[in-house]
């Protein structure tokens, strides 16, 4: 690792971002928006391709109303609102139905944050609901007992990559942001950390690979590789000590 500038304040709270961070979630989204789709009869469906490409629209609502748009068909608040909560419907049934792990080396770093008694907490786009389903069905227990600050989609003006997510979730946990670490898999969460100004490390999900991520502080190419050491070894480099690990 090189690193450059200052010894960065110590890291004291991590924050992580859910969907292709926590768990390739993705596509079990894409999946649950063309379920809403085909039930409401609209004649949309979403592939793979065209969702990367809609991903840089973060927000579910946001992704319905641009695409409505592009294909000539807007929508109205009341329409996009009843298609998302199909949607989500759909995607907590996909959940609860045991179809998404955490991705590997995620459990082990929660657990070895914990133990060094990080502060931990989560900052996403996606709606409160998906979060609480997929922490109880992959970790097992509700959200807020290993999360105590949840900062979701719904909770601030502007989603990813507006730093607001990261803003409000410092605020909560009481710390400024240059003593919380971001944990992400995407270039808009990437840039929602930099831009409140905290330490992020990057792990590229599926969905995200090829992004530019060369802003973030660390970029790993695999997420068993996130191990705590690792991190507290960023947290005394200081920003801008970004390399890619390679096993
Ligand atoms: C990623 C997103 C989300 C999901 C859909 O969120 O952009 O919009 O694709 O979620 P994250 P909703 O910040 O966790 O990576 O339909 O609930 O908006
Ligand atoms: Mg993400």
């Amino acid at each position: 690792m090189s690193s450059r500038g200052r010894a960065a304040p110590a890291v004291e709270a991590l924050i992580f971002d859910v969907d292709g961070t926590l768990a390739e979630t993705e596509d079990h989204h894409r999946q649950a928006f063309n379920l809403a789709f085909s039930d409401a009869g609209i004649g949309w469906s979403w592939d793979v391709d065209l969702y990367r490409q809609l991903l840089a629209v973060t927000g579910g609502i946001e992704r319905m109303r641009h695409y409505a748009n592009l294909v000539g068909m807007p929508a109205t608040d009341a329409e996009l609102k009843h298609l998302h909560r199909a949607k989500n419907a759909a995607y907590a049934a996909f959940v609860e139905a045991g179809a998404v792990v955490l991705r590997p080396g995620i459990a082990a770093l929660v657990e070895a944050a914990r133990a060094a008694s990080l502060r931990l907490a989560i900052a996403t786009t996606t709606s409160l609901e998906n979060v609480e389903v997929l922490i109880e069905a992959t970790f097992g227990c509700k959200a807020r007992r290993l999360f105590p600050v949840i900062v979701a989609g719904g909770m601030v003006a502007r989603k990813k990559p507006a730093p607001d997510a990261y803003l409000l979730a410092c605020q909560r946990l009481d710390l400024p942001p240059a003593r919380c670490l971001a944990i992400e898999d995407s270039r808009n969460g990437v840039l929602a950390a930099k831009a409140a100004r905290l330490r992020v490390v990057v792990v590229p999900s599926l969905y995200c690979r090829g992004e530019d991520v060369t802003m973030a502080d660390l970029i790993l190419d695999r997420s068993d590789a996130l191990t705590l050491d690792r991190l507290v070894q960023l947290g005394s480099t200081g920003a801008g000590a970004a390399y890619v690990h390679r096993p």
